[in-house]
């Protein structure tokens, strides 16, 4: 049993997750685009890992009896200049979510819903990862600057990275 306000948050952050996965999903076409197959496959993959988070909160609604509201899409960006351009915005939405993540903990912690604390653990964790990795991609699109063969570089890096589904995620994924 969750309170209301607390169902609310959750509903609203779960809308993000989704706004996210679609977010990513367009830098994904954007970079296919410009010809970086590389980064076009690293965001299907954080596609997909928003589209895990989604699910998570979505399931974990559901088990406590909520049924869950869908808000409407918001419209995602579509263009951008370049794949460092990209992961500027990545980092700041993801500096966002972080924030989100952690004012659902406060409160989760201030209704003393241990249920929820435990749950939201989980994203906490994740948060530290999902911003490291946009960190260290500037950094390295920031050393290469304009230069094309390290632009194609990173992006046969990015061509290595591969969706795993994280333990005790729920079953429709
Ligand atoms: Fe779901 O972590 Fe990114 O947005």
């Amino acid at each position: 049993m969750i309170s209301k306000k607390m169902a609310d948050a959750l509903n609203k952050h779960m809308n993000l997750e989704l706004y996210s996965a679609h977010l990513y999903l367009s830098m994904a076409s954007c970079s296919n685009e410009m010809g970086l197959k590389g980064a076009a496959n690293w965001f299907t993959v954080q596609y997909r890992e928003e589209m895990v988070h989604f699910f998570k909160f979505y399931t974990y609604l559901i088990e406590q009896g909520i049924n869950i509201t869908l808000a409407a899409s918001k419209a995602v960006p579509n263009t951008y200049t370049t794949l460092l351009e990209m992961f500027e915005k990545t980092l700041a939405h993801e500096q966002l979510i972080t924030k989100c993540i952690n004012d659902l903990s406060e409160q989760a912690v201030q209704e003393k819903d241990h249920a929820s604390q435990i749950f939201l653990q989980w994203f906490v964790t994740e948060q530290i990862e999902e911003e490291n990795n946009d960190r260290d991609l500037i950094a390295k699109l920031k050393l290469v600057g304009d230069n094309g063969h390290g632009i194609l570089m990173i992006d046969g890096e990015m061509g290595q990275r591969v969706f795993t589904i994280p333990p005790g995620t729920p079953v429709m994924i």
